[in-house]
């Protein structure tokens, strides 16, 4: 069928299934919506067309799009040529943000549950109704069990800033965003080890290693751009993992390595490069520290030995070492970006970091570099002093080394369950789905049961409003006015980029700057957020104005470099102010100050190690009910290799139960060579518990709802690939 004529039927079909939102529209936002499709469908010749910026909200690298709008309609999303970070893709996902802004499963107005929680009964609220109802709990809770006694999460977005800032003017400091359950012991490895968290200049490298980052399907703008053009250009692209992802497919080669054991590898490989001499002597003496002691310590780090722990031949390992050292310094281990895996992930990311300072490439071209940042203003706010507050965070204290601005999900949970250090009693979350993200589901609904009062701000009902007492409707990406975004991307940019309302905020949808304002005057706090969107603007871009040119004219702002040798003469922000290869602060703190390697525990005999994944047309939990990438899968499946499902009489397409010491799931097999025989896998975001999600709800199965919540030792980031299965047929 004609894309147009699809896309005609479906827009009829949006329409016949939600009157309630033709009704909405009418009120807020003058019948533009409905006059306009009336009009697009009869007269085709009155056509009022525009173009926007955005910049894509699908996921978190914010691409830039140009929306073209026809008659108050957002038709289509083309990629901005101008966002040198995005470099004119929009990905699959991005071309489905219409499918979101137009989803008939969308929140259309505040809903109190009625019934027990999780039952799906809800009554419709007015907006002052809900704000004054959310407002009497904040106030009964903070009295009850002082202002910490309420927890604020929120995910990636750019508001989640303003909801940071109602935290901390109500006066609690538990507030913990998704980055506990995505890269924290990644960030703490790489500071740990350099003071800053460095960029891969992937464009200009000759030779990469990607241990498990799946960049060709789990995409980081500008970096699966980068290398691919990097690739084209003669760089070697080696890949470890456990299973042949579509970047596994697009490498020069691929090393099914034994899940948990890249430290051997990388051990392995520093073995290799200080035993051969292969490194710039006099890097290492002018940056690095502890180089003897490193030394020492890998001797017994073998490639023989590695070789056995990993499943990857020991010639490969040292020919790998030596073509890394020949590129070197335009060769990497790339950093990577989700380490919310191992329960020793910091160090195994050490070891990542440690490989890179052997091979000279910090702040190199094709290396690890620290690209310029504009410095953006902000406006300043003075939280109130609450006296009988607690004297710390509620996770405080429950790994060896917590970003105490992040905290921990996991142990956060665990804490609020126990009740101990003190009660938590309130929750908000905005933006963010740990019922489906949070490992462990069923000790998420324990924690929930916990609570006095949980409130939800969503654009549709996933299954952590679904679970919550409150739920507010958000305005899409489409429709809403943000604070501008200042990224660093690789060596080709930082820069700054712009979202705007395409089209008005349908529905009774609010922003959540709007929420947290009407809720900090219910509670006396109102002086706290007396600025508008715009002079927040102002502040931001209060000395740099030259950017609010750019992005009027391209509706993104990009900064060229200097992105190499800027670090030359300075000190490095860590304790002996060198590249630490020892790290005595971590000795101080009775942590390894060198990464130690330690044998993954042993899949039991008919079990399965499971790991978590992407694919490149889902984002995490929250885009499998899109419409159109909900037709390129309807459904997850687990992925078994032939061997072991053969033993077990599996075939391909049968229904299977598998279970952990956590839960159990029913889903169908996918017999298939993509994964080692020890591995399974399955993608996330399906088997909800929403009956609010109409496309997915009854398909697949919730991989969280098996996965045991693990944490990494040093940083309380989630690991999620520590947990044992097993599979049968159901
Ligand atoms: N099982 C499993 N767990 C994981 C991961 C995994 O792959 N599998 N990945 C981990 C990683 S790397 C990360 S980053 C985290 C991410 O975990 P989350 O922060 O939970 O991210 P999402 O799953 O994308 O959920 C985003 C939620 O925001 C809602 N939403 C989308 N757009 C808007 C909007 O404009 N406004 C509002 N108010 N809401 C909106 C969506 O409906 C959805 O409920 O999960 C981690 N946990
Ligand atoms: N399409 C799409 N793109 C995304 C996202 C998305 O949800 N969808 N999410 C974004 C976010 S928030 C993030 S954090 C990034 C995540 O980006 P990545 O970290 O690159 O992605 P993942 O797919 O979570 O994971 C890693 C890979 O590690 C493999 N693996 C499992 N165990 C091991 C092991 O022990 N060793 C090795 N070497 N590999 C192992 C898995 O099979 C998987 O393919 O992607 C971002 N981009
Ligand atoms: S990678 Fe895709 S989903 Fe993410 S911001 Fe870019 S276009 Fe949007
Ligand atoms: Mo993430």
């Amino acid at each position: 069928m004609p894309a147009r004529i699809n896309n005609l039927i479906s827009r009829r079909k949006f329409l016949q299934l939600s009157g309630a939102l033709a009704a909405a529209t009418a009120i807020n936002n003058p019948c533009r919506v409905l006059y306009a499709l009336t009009r697009d469908s009869g007269k085709k010749n009155v056509r009022d067309i525009r173009e926007a910026f955005s910049a894509c909200d699908m996921c978190f690298n914010k691409c830039g799009l140009i929306a073209q709008v026809e008659n108050g309609v957002i038709k289509k999303l083309d990629p901005n040529p101008k966002s040198l970070k995005s470099k004119g893709m929009l990905c699959a996902r991005g071309n489905a943000g219409v499918k979101q802004l137009y989803d008939p499963d969308r929140l259309k107005y505040p809903l109190l549950r009625k019934g027990a929680r999780g039952e799906g009964k809800w009554q419709r609220l007015t907006w002052d109704q809900a704000l004054d109802h959310a407002a009497e709990q904040f106030d009964k809770i903070g009295k009850q069990y002082t202002r910490c006694g309420f927890l604020f999460m929120a995910g990636t977005d750019m508001q989640s800033t303003f909801v940071h800032q109602f935290a901390e003017v109500y006066g609690s400091y538990n507030i913990i965003s998704h980055e506990s359950n995505c890269l924290l012991s990644r960030n703490r490895a790489f500071l740990d080890t350099y003071g800053v968290m460095p960029t891969p200049d992937v464009l200009n490298c000759k030779y990469i290693i990607l241990p498990g980052a799946n960049r060709f399907e789990a995409l980081v703008t500008p970096d699966s751009m980068d290398l691919m053009t990097a690739k084209g250009n003669g760089c070697k692209l080696v890949t470890l993992d456990p299973r042949f992802t579509k970047t596994a497919a697009l490498s020069h080669e691929w090393y099914p390595i034994k899940p948990g054991t890249d430290m051997a590898f990388f051990l392995a490989i520093a073995h290799v490069i200080i035993k051969e001499e292969l490194y710039d002597n006099k890097f290492i003496k002018e940056k690095t520290f502890g180089f003897e002691e490193l030394k020492d310590h890998v001797r017994q780090y073998t490639p023989a030995w590695a070789a056995k722990e990993t499943d990857i031949p020991a010639d490969d390992i040292i020919r790998i070492a030596r073509e890394m050292a020949a590129a070197a310094p335009a060769a990497m281990v790339y950093p990577g970006r989700r380490s919310s895996d191992y329960e020793d992930s910091t160090q195994i990311r050490r070891s990542y970091a440690i490989v890179n300072a052997l091979l000279g490439n910090w702040d190199k071209k094709g290396g690890l570099i620290v690209p310029a940042k504009l410095k953006v203003g902000s406006i300043h706010m003075e939280a109130p002093f609450y006296e009988d507050n607690p004297d710390n965070r509620v996770d405080a204290g429950m790994a060896q080394m917590m970003f105490d601005e992040e905290g921990s999900f996991k142990h956060t949970r665990d804490a609020v369950i126990e009740g101990k250090p003190y009660p938590i009693k309130g929750w908000m979350t905005y933006k963010t789905n740990p019922m489906q993200t949070g490992a462990n589901r069923n000790k998420t609904i324990e924690m929930i049961n916990h609570l006095d009062f949980m409130m939800s701000v969503d654009i549709v009902m996933s299954d952590t409003a679904y679970m919550a007492d409150l739920v507010l409707p958000a305005p899409s990406y489409l429709e809403r006015q943000d604070p501008l975004s200042v990224f660093v991307a690789s060596s080709t940019c930082s820069g700054v980029i712009i979202r705007d309302p395409v089209i008005p905020a349908m529905f009774e949808s609010k922003p959540v700057f709007w929420i947290v304002k009407e809720l900090a005057k219910r509670l006396d706090l109102g002086e706290h957020f007396e600025f508008t969107m715009d002079d927040f603007r102002k502040a931001q871009l209060k000395d740099i104005p030259e950017v609010a040119k750019a992005l009027e004219k391209d509706g993104v702002y990009n900064l060229a470099g200097p992105n190499y040798g800027i670090y030359e003469g300075k000190p490095f922000k860590t304790q002996s102010k060198k590249i630490e290869l020892y790290s005595a602060r971590y000795k101080d703190n009775g942590i390894e100050p060198m990464p130690v390697y330690k044998k993954p525990a042993m899949v039991p005999e008919n079990h399965f190690r499971i790991v978590v994944g992407r694919n490149a047309y889902v984002t995490q939990s929250g885009s499998t009910n899109n419409a159109l990438l909900w037709e390129l899968q309807k459904e997850n499946s687990l992925w078994i290799h032939p061997k072991p499902a053969s033993i077990l009489g599996i075939k391909d397409g049968e229904n299977l139960e598998v279970k952990s010491s956590v839960g159990k799931v029913n889903i169908k097999a996918r017999i298939t060579r993509e994964t080692r025989p020890d591995t399974v896998y399955m993608d996330t975001g399906y088997g909800v518990l929403s009956k609010g999600l109409t496309k997915i709800f009854g398909k697949g199965a919730c991989i969280s709802e098996i996965l045991e919540d693990r944490a990494d030792i040093i940083s309380g980031n989630m690991a999620m690939h520590e947990t044992f299965v097993k599979v049968r047929k159901a």
